[in-house]
């Protein structure tokens, strides 16, 4: 019997390389799909696998909807994916992101309780919860300090998890995981804004490209080598906490540098600094010690950040040749 498996944000980045890779492993593969008016299935269109997953109406803050959920997968395993997952957005909208990323998270775990405390459970959580970094290298021992609502909202879903496997012996794992990109990353991120940007200027459609605090530092690593660490957590025996992360960190500005440079131009000619970009609250930087990971989960990042870079910015170059815009 093949297992099943249930992904809440199977319409995001990550959710859809999840999705890819449990199908691979021969899983029945249900998603949570909240309404919405766009075309939210494109990233598992481009992926190849939109046909191939089962999508179950619902939504990360209403509860009835995510045990309807649980009922109809019955999955093995639930992969907590949906938040509103953007920083910037979390200082205008931070009860929103409270509701979805913080609150949906305890949410999902009740659902799980209730219909199958068996079920094994995964938090996607963040390094953004380090925020203020206390530690120059930080890893599962490192104290958190939050420096935005999302940060803050994602504090308490990991937590969370902590506490429902402690309290009701749940095999609830939290991720803690460092930026991830891919082609799939959505636009808002700084990664993909470059990426998009650079081919844009490329091809003569754009002219600059406005970016805020280009001095902030990231540990960014491949989403599809991210996915693999998730599906391992829920297959140990004992359920735990992990970083994942490459070892590295960059500042935007010298991954602005790489993309440029990929297409044959300098940074230095596009970029423009806009303060509509910095934000209330800064992270500075951030640099993730996968030790545990490598031990317990024999995983390690397969990507460079180089390759990474030159991936998304070959996809969206591709992207416009097929759009034209
Ligand atoms: P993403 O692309 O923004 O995807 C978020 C997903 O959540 C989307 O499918 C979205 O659906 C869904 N969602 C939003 N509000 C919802 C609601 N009220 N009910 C149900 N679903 C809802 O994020 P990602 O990059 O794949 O990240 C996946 C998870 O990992 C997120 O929880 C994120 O916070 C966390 N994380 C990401 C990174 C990273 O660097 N990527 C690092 C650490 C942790 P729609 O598409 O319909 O909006
Ligand atoms: O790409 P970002 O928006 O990602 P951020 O804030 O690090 O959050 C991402 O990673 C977290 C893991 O640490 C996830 F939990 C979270 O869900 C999300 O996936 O910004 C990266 C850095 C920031 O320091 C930001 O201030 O880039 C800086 N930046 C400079 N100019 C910009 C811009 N960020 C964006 N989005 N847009 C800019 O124009």
């Amino acid at each position: 019997m093949s297992k099943s498996a249930l992904i809440t944000g199977i319409t995001g980045q990550d959710g859809a390389y999840l999705a890819k890779l449990l199908l691979e492993k021969g899983y029945k593969v249900h998603g949570l799909m909240a309404r919405r008016g766009s075309d939210s299935l494109w990233r598992l269109r481009e992926l190849g696998v939109e046909r191939d997953v089962s999508l179950i109406d619902g939504d990360l803050t209403d509860v009835t909807s995510l045990i309807r959920a649980m009922e109809m997968a019955r999955p093995q395993e639930v992969y907590n994916l949906g938040a509103q997952s953007f920083v910037g957005t979390s200082w205008s909208q931070p009860i929103l992101t409270a509701q979805v990323t913080g609150v949906g998270a305890v949410n999902v775990l009740e659902a799980v309780r209730i219909v199958d405390a068996k079920a094994r459970f995964y938090q996607a959580s963040t390094s953004e919860m380090f925020g203020l970094i206390q530690a120059a290298k930080q890893d599962e021992n490192t104290p958190f300090y939050p420096r935005s609502p999302y940060g803050v909202a994602k504090l308490m879903a990991h937590w969370a998890t902590v506490n429902y496997r402690e309290s009701f012996g749940l095999h609830a794992s939290s991720g803690i995981l460092f930026n991830h990109e891919s082609p799939l990353r959505g636009p808002e991120f700084v990664t993909r804004k470059v990426t998009q940007a650079v081919a844009r200027i490329k091809k003569g459609l754009q002219k600059e490209l406005r970016l805020g605090n280009i001095d902030a530092q990231r540990d960014w690593g491949f989403a599809g080598d991210y996915v693999e660490a998730m599906w391992a957590m829920l297959q140990q025996d004992e359920a735990s906490d992990y970083v994942v992360a490459t070892g590295t960190t960059t500042t935007v500005r010298a991954m602005c540098e790489i993309a440029f440079k990929h297409v044959g131009l300098n940074y230095q000619d596009y970029v423009v600094i806009d303060p509509e970009f910095f934000r209330p609250a800064e992270v500075d930087i951030l640099l993730g010690n996968p030790a545990k990971a490598k031990a317990g989960l024999g995983w390690e990042p397969k990507t460079s950040l180089e390759q990474l870079i030159a991936m998304m910015v070959d996809s969206d170059l591709r992207r416009l040749e097929v759009s034209g815009s």
